[in-house]
Parts: C-alpha cells; structure tokens; sequence
C-alpha cells in the first residue's frame, strides 16, 4: 500500500472486474448496447488477452436439449424464455470464477440448432464484464454479483418486429415465430423479467430479498 492508500500494480492479489449486468426483452438491443459500449472505448480492436471490457452472454448459458426436447424446439414448442431453460449453476460458477479474476471458458451456443458447439469461449480478466441476456437480474445469486444493472427499455413492437426479421434470418417459419411469441417469449417476460425492473424502478427491490428469506414468492429468487 503506498502512502495515497493505493495498491501498487504489484500488490493487487488479481483482477478483480466490475460486473455490469445488461437486461431487457427480447430483441430490445442488449448485444448492441454492450457492443457500443465496447467500441466507445475502443476496445473492439483490442486482443482478447488485452482487453479492459468484455461482453459475456447468458445464451452461453442454454442448457444442452435432450432429444425430445430438441424436437420440441424444433416445432416451436421449447419454451427457451423460462429460467429453467438456463444451466444457472454454470453460469452462477462462472460468474463467480469471473469475479475473481480467474480465466474461464464459456460454451458456444449455436441458435439453428439449438445446441452447443465443439468450441469454447476463453474469457479473459478485464477490468470491466458485461454480462448480458434475458433473464440476468432473475436469480438473486446472480443479481447480488452484479456492480451495476443496465435495462434496456425497448417499446414491445419494436422488439416484436425486430424479433421476426431476426428469427427470420435464422430460418423460422413466421406462423412459428409468431405463435412462439404469445406462448412463451412475451409471458415469461412479463413474469420473471419485467417484476424485478418495475420494484426496482418503484424502490422495493427489498421485497425481493425479504420474499426469497421468507420462501413466500414463487417462481422468483
Ligand atoms: P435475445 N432462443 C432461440 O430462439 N433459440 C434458441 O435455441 C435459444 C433461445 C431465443 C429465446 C429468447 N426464445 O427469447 C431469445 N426463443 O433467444 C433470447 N424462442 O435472446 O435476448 O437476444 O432476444
Ligand atoms: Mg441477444
């Protein structure tokens, strides 16, 4: 420790980031807020090893499909937007791993085939982690990690029309994608999403704790 109270580049144990947490409907623009972010501070064009910011997504965190799932997903009928669609062990491990400063590998998650791929992603210690997706404030383990929240406030028909141009790209059938939409992707929104942002929004985000403590809410941790 030097005399201003600062540790020495020397003396710091490891990198320990700040955790960003980036939510937001589907399609309201996570990816491009934290990529613009990125590149405000030109760190686009950096190394990976190098890099002081990095973006880690919780699509990395899908979790592998049985085969029966796989063919429900197939069909449109996988609900992908519930928090048990997410392998949140992994990911609350990883996020811990991050934290400390630790190097960790991520999976790569393939959307047209609703599965992962061979590769990993290396994550490097960077002095700032976005950690973006749908439902990043939904578990409390997750929420507490976090140093910042981010919402990206996108009005819904915006979102709806950017979401069939995109499924569209990844070769869905419109019926599909529309039906989809009703079933799973706007109510699971409106339920294990949108609740978090409007307490913290109205201050009673203490409810959240206080419900988990009491095991009185559920379907929210
Ligand atoms: P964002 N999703 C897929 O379309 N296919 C998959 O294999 C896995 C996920 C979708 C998911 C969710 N819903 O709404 C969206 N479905 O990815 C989340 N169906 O990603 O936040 O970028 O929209
Ligand atoms: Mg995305």
């Amino acid at each position: 420790m030097n005399s201003a109270g600062l540790l020495c580049e020397t003396e710091r144990p490891r990198h320990r980031p700040f955790l960003i947490g980036v939510s937001g409907g589907t399609a309201s623009g996570k990816s491009t807020v934290c990529a613009k972010i990125m590149e405000l501070l030109g760190q686009n064009k950096v190394d990976h090893h190098q890099r002081k910011v990095t973006i880690v997504s919780q699509d990395s965190f899908y979790r592998v499909l049985t085969p029966e799932q796989k063919a429900k997903a197939l069909k449109g009928q996988y609900n992908f937007d519930h928090p048990d669609a997410f392998d949140t062990e992994l990911m609350c491990q990883t996020l811990k791993d991050i934290v400390e400063g630790k190097v960790v590998e991520v999976p790569t998650y393939d959307f047209v085939t609703h599965s992962r791929l061979p590769e990993k992603i290396c994550v490097y210690p960077a002095d700032v982690v976005l950690f973006e997706g749908i439902l990043v404030f939904y578990t409390q383990e997750v929420r507490d990690m976090f140093h910042m929240k981010l919402f990206v406030d996108t009005d819904s028909d915006v979102r709806l029309s950017r979401r069939v141009l995109r499924d569209m790209r990844r070769g869905r059938d419109l019926e599909q994608i529309l039906t989809q939409y009703t079933t799973f992707v706007k109510p699971a929104f409106e339920e294990f999403c949108l609740p978090h942002i409007q307490d913290i929004l109205s201050g009673d985000i203490c409810k959240w704790q206080r419900a988990s403590v009491n095991g009185h809410v559920s379907g929210r941790s």
